[in-house]
């Protein structure tokens, strides 16, 4: 019985030297779903070793933000320089051995940027503590990866990622998966199905163990695709790219490694002469779709000066938790006034996903020691 290890090459290896075609397109998608299944035994050997789990990076701020880069690229000057960090950076590798976080802010906002130790190739197999720089980047809210010119290499630093089950700046595939104990399995779709027709899901759910229950797609998804949803252990981050040391670069080599880079956009930046970084800082900003609350107490105006920052489609539960708790216990309905109202002043739940600038009243139980926020 080969290793673990073996097995995970061997199929890596006729994955690697299997043409695709027609032909074979079924036979290649269960040997990925093979392997999938191979590397999640791999992540829970590795997490029952105690391997694995990470750094314990305390989150804080309403966001954070992993800088994921090559070593030496000049991750820890950029910590330094955006936030009031100290973290140390010297001109040879593997500086920074822990996460250091440093906090900028942004429109009201506070943002948690983490320096992480640089990944090397071999990362999500464990090489240069790379499982756990990985784990760290899964619990972030976006990924900024940073590179230089003299290794302007992207692709090799995102396969890192996706080795890791991060997926980068993709949505997570609209595909529902119901486990159950008998019945067998049933497939069905809501649109025509190119990548998975003809049995193709079902002999790739079973490679997963999955003989009952039901798939159904609300997209054309891929094999990848499907074996991300079987897997279940997948995160969908937003990422941003920037080029440091970027006055190094002639105007001309500037746009030839620009075309390279597309259809990515990179901030070309600058982290020793400061150059860029505003514009930097405001991408990830926007990237990372903040939203501004007001709360209202009944009876009186907004507070308009201090805007309770959320994130894109957080709800009203979301808003309590950052209220003070007593409110979260005896909740009762929120009024809203703005986008996500449908009239000025309409009553919601807990569920309702609130926009930029809604003006919210809390109301709460009768009864209770304070009638509302
Ligand atoms: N020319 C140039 N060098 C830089 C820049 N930013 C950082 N460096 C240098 O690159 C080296 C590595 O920087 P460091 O921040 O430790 O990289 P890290 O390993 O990614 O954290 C140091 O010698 C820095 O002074 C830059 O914008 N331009
Ligand atoms: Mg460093």
């Amino acid at each position: 019985m080969s290793s673990l290890e073996e097995q995970i090459a061997a199929v890596e290896d006729e994955i690697r030297t299997t043409a695709y075609n027609k032909a074979t397109q079924l036979h290649i998608g269960r040997l990925k779903a093979k392997l999938a299944v191979l590397r999640l035994e791999r992540e829970t050997r590795a997490k029952g070793r105690g391997g694995g789990l990470g750094y314990a990076v305390r989150k804080s701020g309403h966001a954070t933000v992993g800088l994921v880069g090559y070593p030496s690229v000049g991750k820890s000057t950029l910590l330094t320089r955006l936030t009031a960090a100290e973290s140390e950076s010297a001109a040879y590798d593997f500086t920074t051995v822990s996460i250091i976080p440093g906090m900028l802010r942004w429109g009201g906002a506070s943002i948690q940027l983490l320096d992480m130790p640089g990944l090397v190739p071999g990362a999500s197999k464990g090489r240069g503590r790379g499982r756990e720089v990985l784990s760290v980047v899964r619990s972030a809210d976006l990924v900024l990866f940073l590179i230089d010119p003299e290794h302007p290499n992207l692709r090799a630093l995102a396969n890192e990622l996706e080795g890791a089950g991060i997926r980068i700046n993709q949505r997570p595939p609209r595909i529902v998966i119901h486990r159950s104990d008998r019945g067998g399995l049933t497939i069905s779709s809501t649109v025509r199905l190119t990548h998975l027709a003809g049995g193709a899901a079902a002999q790739i759910a079973r490679e997963f163990g999955m003989h009952n229950g039901s798939i159904v797609f609300r997209e054309d998804a891929t094999v990848d695709q499907l074996i991300d949803v079987l897997a279940g252990n997948r995160v969908y981050l937003p990422a941003l790219l920037a080029v440091n040391k970027s006055e190094l670069l002639t105007p001309s080599e500037r746009a030839k490694l620009a075309a390279e880079l597309r259809p990515v956009e990179p901030a070309f930046i600058s982290a020793r002469d400061q150059t860029g970084l505003d514009e930097l800082v405001d991408q990830i900003g926007h990237a990372l779709r903040f939203i501004r609350v007001y709360v209202k107490p009944p009876g009186r105006p907004p507070d308009l000066d201090e805007p309770v920052v959320l994130r894109e489609g957080d709800t009203v539960e979301g808003l309590l938790h950052r209220l003070p708790t007593e409110l979260d216990r005896t909740f009762r309905t929120a009024q809203i006034w703005g986008r996500s109202a449908r009239f000025p002043g309409q009553s919601v739940g807990r569920e309702h996903v609130l926009s930029d600038e809604d003006i919210v009243t809390v109301l709460v139980a009768r009864g209770s020691a304070r009638s509302a926020a």
